[in-house]
């Protein structure tokens, strides 16, 4: 029943097949923990483990080579200390960064932040045909998590396959590499998150591969998983899945659709 397609995706996102040494995860803190030396030189990240667009954020650290210079705060995001409101981000969202007694929000500024203000290797090309590419894309991933989020109250596959095709499409775009803009950037950071929820909730729900049928995208995720600062942040498929299936409280109806029932509880 499973092709070697499916099997291969299933090791790439379900297993640390492809990771390698992982950074130690410190302890999500809690409503009852202290807060670190808030604004006293040392530039923190706030996020959650389970949360995509802190990932993002997380994802450009590691990438950078900042793992000294960007201190990680995690919390339990259904948990959070009350001083993280009042005293570091009043949206109370993560991702934020805590810098030069500033603290800052909003994945996708983030990681263009965190490139400019910080050393490493940069997540922008020089390219202008890539940059303005990349600009392209990056305005576009808010449809595509909308569009597939939509489709899961749905008919997943049909309503999905015009995104998953739109990411196929644009990976063709250039073909010095395997990613959007060739070699690895911005634009992956900001999607890859959110593709490896949409893959492990479509296979282990709906027994369907998203990379069927899209070559290029197959080969993505395969070399995504092969770029350590994106792996030592994945996510537990199996909190992923948990997660999707109470947001999206799943029940499986005879053609294997899922079926949106959050008014009948
Ligand atoms: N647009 C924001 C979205 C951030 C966001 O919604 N984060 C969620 C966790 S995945 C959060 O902090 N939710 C807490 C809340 O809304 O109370 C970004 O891109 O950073």
């Amino acid at each position: 029943m499973y092709n070697y397609s499916i099997f291969l995706f299933a090791n790439c996102f379900s297993s640390s097949l492809f990771s390698s040494v992982q950074e130690a995860r410190v302890p999500p803190l809690t409503s009852t923990s202290e807060p670190p030396p808030l604004f006293n030189g040392t530039p923190r990240l706030y996020i959650s483990y389970i949360c995509p667009f802190a990932q993002r954020a997380w994802i450009t650290r590691n990438y950078k080579g900042l793992q000294d210079k960007i201190e990680l705060v995690a919390f339990d995001l259904q948990n959070r200390p009350a001083w993280y409101k009042e005293k570091v981000y009043p949206e109370n969202k993560v991702p934020s960064l805590e810098h030069n007694g500033k603290v800052l929000g909003e994945s996708l500024d983030l990681i263009k932040y965190i490139d400019d203000n910080f050393e490493g290797p940069s997540l922008v090309p020089s390219d202008p045909a890539k940059k303005e590419f990349g600009e392209q894309l990056i305005t576009y991933v808010d449809t595509f998590t909308k569009e597939v989020y939509f489709a899961l109250k749905g008919d997943p596959l049909q309503q999905a396959s015009p995104a998953f095709d739109y990411l196929e499409n644009s990976l063709g775009k250039f073909d010095d590499g395997p990613f959007f803009l060739g070699q690895f950037s911005w634009v992956d950071v900001a999607y890859v998150p959110f593709v490896e929820r949409f893959q492990i909730v479509f296979f282990e729900v709906l027994k369907h591969d998203i990379t069927e049928g899209r070559p290029k995208l197959a080969a993505w995720i395969e070399e995504v998983n092969k770029i350590n600062a994106y792996t030592q942040t994945r996510a537990d498929p199996k909190e992923i899945v948990d997660l999707y299936k109470k947001r999206f409280l799943v029940l499986l109806n005879s053609e294997n659709r899922l079926q949106w029932a959050s008014s009948k509880i």
